[in-house]
C-alpha cells in the first residue's frame, strides 16, 4: 500500500490503546479530491496483551472500590508494542502524531526527567528507561474516588461548590487531579517532596514521544481543579487550595494546537518515524472525540460509550452547573464544552450480560425483546461507586418488580441501559441547549438498540459512527495541525436512530418516577 501524508492519533484509554493513522493533505496543499481516510490502526489491550501488569479492566485490582491505579510504564510498553504492529513501512509516512488520554490521571516524574528524556535511547524500551523517574510507581486514575477529604479542603479553602466550578469549571471531583494530588501530599509526604514535575496521561506520553517534558494544554488541564477557565492559565488560588509546592510542578499550560516539537531520535531509530515527525500537545479523550465525530458548531451533542459514557457539547460561553455535578472543560477548538461523566458505563453492562451469560448480540436481542419503559422495572446501576450523582458505595437498587433473577435476564438489560440514558438526560438539564443531533462513539455506539433507546429519552436523533474509537481519531486529525479540524472520513455510516414518538412519551413519564428513586436512594 503507498501512502501519502499521514497524520497519528494516539489513545491512550482506560482498558488499552488505540492508535488511528489517517491520510491527509498536507495542510498547505488542500484539495478536494484526496478527502481523509483512514489508513491504519492499531491496538493493544492492557489486560491481555501486558498480562504481566496483572490489572483487570485496565488497573490494579484493589480490595477498595475507591481506588483506581495504573503503572504508567503499562502505557509506555503499550506505544512500543502498537509501534511494532503498526511496522516502519507505516511509521516512515507520518508526518505529525497527538496523543488523547483518559482524563484526570497523574503521573509524577523526578528531577532531572527532561534530561533524560531527551536522551533515550533505542537499544532499550521506553518502559524501561523511564521507570526510574518516576516518584511515584502507581498513577491515580479516573476512577479513583479516594479524594472526598482533600476535594472538601479545596472546596472551603475556594469559597465553596459554586465558587470553585466559577473558577475551575467543577465542583471539586474525587477523580481531578487537584484533589488527588494534595491527597498524595498528605499521604506519601517524601514522595511528593521527589517530584519535579507532575503530568497528566495525555501529556506524559506527549513527553516521552517529543523527547521533552510536554505542557499540559487548557482541554486536559481543565479536569483539575486548578487551571482558571476564564484567564486559561493555572490559577494560583485553586494551586494554593491544593498544595503549597505545586507551582513548581507545571509548565504553564497551552493552547490545544501548540506544537511541542519533533518526534525523539528514539522513534526514528526503533521504528522509521521522519525526524521532522511533528508533536502536536495532546489532551484528554472526550475533548478529542469532539473532533472525532466532527462536532464543530455548538448545537450538537456528543455520547460517548465507553468504560465510562460520557455526554458533552460546545457551549457558546462558560455556563457552569448549578448543581454541581458537570463541567466545563476547554475544546480542542478553544470553544468552552459542557460534560457530564458517569463511571458506570460499559462495565455496569457487562455486569449485567455476564451476570446473565449474555454475548453482546444476546444484551441487544435481550433490548429488541422488552418494550420502552420495561413495564415499570427500573435499574440505578451503581455497580461501581458512581460519579453523577455522587454515590461512594457501589449498590444497585432494583425497583418496579425487577429482580437479581435469571429468569428477569432481558428485563435487566433493559433497566440498565434506559437507567443510564434517564440518569443522563436527568443530570444534563443544566447545559440548556437541546441539540438537533446526538453523535455516539465508543465501543457501544455499535449497538443499535441501544442507539434507539438513547433517541428515545434524549428526545433527538442520535447516529453512530462507522470508526467508533472517536478519541484516537480525533487525535488523528489534531495531528494534522488544520484549524479548523479536518472533519472525519465520511466512510458509511454507523447504526443510528430516530425518536419514537410513543416510546418518547413513555420516557418523558419514567423521568419523574427515576428522578423520585435517585432522590430516595440518595437520602434526599
Ligand atoms: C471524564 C472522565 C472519563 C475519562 C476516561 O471526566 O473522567 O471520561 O476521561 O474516559
Amino acid at each position: 500500500m503507498s501512502y501519502g501524508p499521514l497524520y497519528l492519533g494516539i489513545d491512550v484509554g482506560t482498558q488499552s490503546l488505540t492508535a488511528i493513522l489517517v491520510e491527509a493533505p498536507p495542510p498547505d496543499g488542500e484539495s478536494k479530491d484526496r478527502a481523509i481516510r483512514i489508513a491504519a490502526r492499531a491496538g493493544v489491550r492492557y489486560d491481555t496483551e501486558l498480562r504481566q501488569y496483572g490489572t483487570v479492566n485496565g488497573q490494579l485490582p484493589s480490595d477498595d472500590p475507591a481506588i483506581g491505579r495504573v503503572p504508567p510504564c503499562m502505557w509506555l510498553e503499550a506505544l512500543d508494542l502498537a509501534f511494532e504492529k503498526l511496522g516502519p513501512e507505516t511509521c516512515r509516512h507520518v508526518r505529525g502524531v497527538s496523543v488523547s488520554g483518559q482524563q484526570h490521571g497523574s503521573v509524577y516524574l523526578q528531577a532531572g526527567s527532561d534530561r533524560v528524556l531527551r536522551s533515550l535511547t533505542p537499544d532499550r524500551n521506553l518502559a524501561e528507561q523511564i521507570e526510574p523517574l518516576l516518584a511515584r510507581t502507581e498513577a491515580p486514575i479516573w476512577t479513583d474516588s479516594s479524594t472526598g477529604r482533600e476535594c472538601e479542603e479545596i472546596r472551603q479553602a475556594l469559597g465553596g461548590a459554586t465558587a470553585t466550578a466559577e473558577l475551575t469549571g467543577s465542583d471539586a471531583f474525587e477523580r481531578f487531579t487537584g484533589p488527588q494530588i494534595r491527597r498524595f501530599a498528605r499521604t506519601e509526604p517524601d514522595a511528593w517532596a521527589n517530584t519535579a514535575h507532575v503530568c497528566l496521561v495525555s501529556s506524559f506520553v506527549t513527553s516521552v514521544l517529543a523527547g521533552r517534558l510536554a505542557p499540559i494544554d487548557h482541554g486536559d488541564g481543565s479536569g483539575m481543579n486548578l487551571l482558571d477557565i476564564r484567564r486559561r492559565e493555572w490559577s494560583p488560588a485553586a494551586m494554593a487550595a491544593t498544595s503549597t509546592e505545586l507551582e513548581r510542578c507545571l509548565l504553564p499550560s497551552q493552547p490545544p494546537w501548540t506544537v511541542v516539537g519533533s518526534i525523539a531520535a528514539y522513534f526514528v531509530s526503533r521504528y522509521g518515524f521522519p525526524p521532522d515527525t511533528r508533536v502536536t500537545i495532546g489532551s484528554g479523550d472526550n475533548p478529542c472525540s469532539l473532533v472525532g465525530v466532527g462536532v464543530r458548531e455548538p448545537g450538537e451533542a456528543v455520547l460517548s460509550l465507553g468504560t465510562s459514557d460520557t455526554y458533552f457539547c460546545l457551549l457558546p460561553d462558560i455556563a457552569v452547573d448549578p448543581d454541581a455535578n458537570g463541567h466545563v472543560f476547554i475544546a480542542p477548538s478553544g470553544h468552552p464544552m459542557s460534560l457530564i461523566c458517569f463511571r458506570n458505563g460499559s462495565l455496569a453492562r457487562e455486569a449485567v450480560r455476564d451476570r446473565h451469560s449474555l454475548d453482546w448480540q444476546g444484551f441487544e436481542d435481550a433490548l429488541r425483546s422488552t418494550p420502552p419503559g420495561n413495564d415499570g422495572m427500573i435499574m440505578l446501576p451503581w455497580f461501581e461507586p458512581e460519579i453523577v450523582p455522587r454515590v461512594a458505595s457501589p449498590r444497585v437498587v432494583r425497583l418496579g418488580g425487577l429482580e437479581d433473577a435469571p429468569e428477569q435476564a432481558a428485563e435487566n438489560c433493559r433497566a440498565v441501559v434506559e437507567g443510564q440514558f434517564l440518569s443522563m438526560r436527568l443530570n444534563s438539564e443544566w447545559m440548556a441547549t437541546r441539540p438537533s443531533r446526538i453523535l455516539a462513539t465508543g465501543g457501544g455506539s455499535h449497538n443499535r438498540e441501544m442507539l434507539q433507546i438513547a433517541a428515545d429519552v434524549m428526545g433527538c436523533p442520535v447516529e453512530g459512527h462507522e470508526v467508533s474509537d472517536g478519541a484516537a481519531l480525533g487525535a488523528a486529525l489534531r495531528a494534522t495541525g488544520r484549524r479548523p479540524y479536518p472533519l472525519p472520513p465520511a466512510g458509511g455510516p454507523g447504526p443510528s436512530a430516530s425518536p419514537r414518538p410513543q416510546a418518547a412519551a413513555v420516557y418523558d413519564r419514567l423521568l419523574t418516577r427515576y428522578a423520585e428513586a435517585q432522590r430516595r436512594a440518595l437520602g434526599r
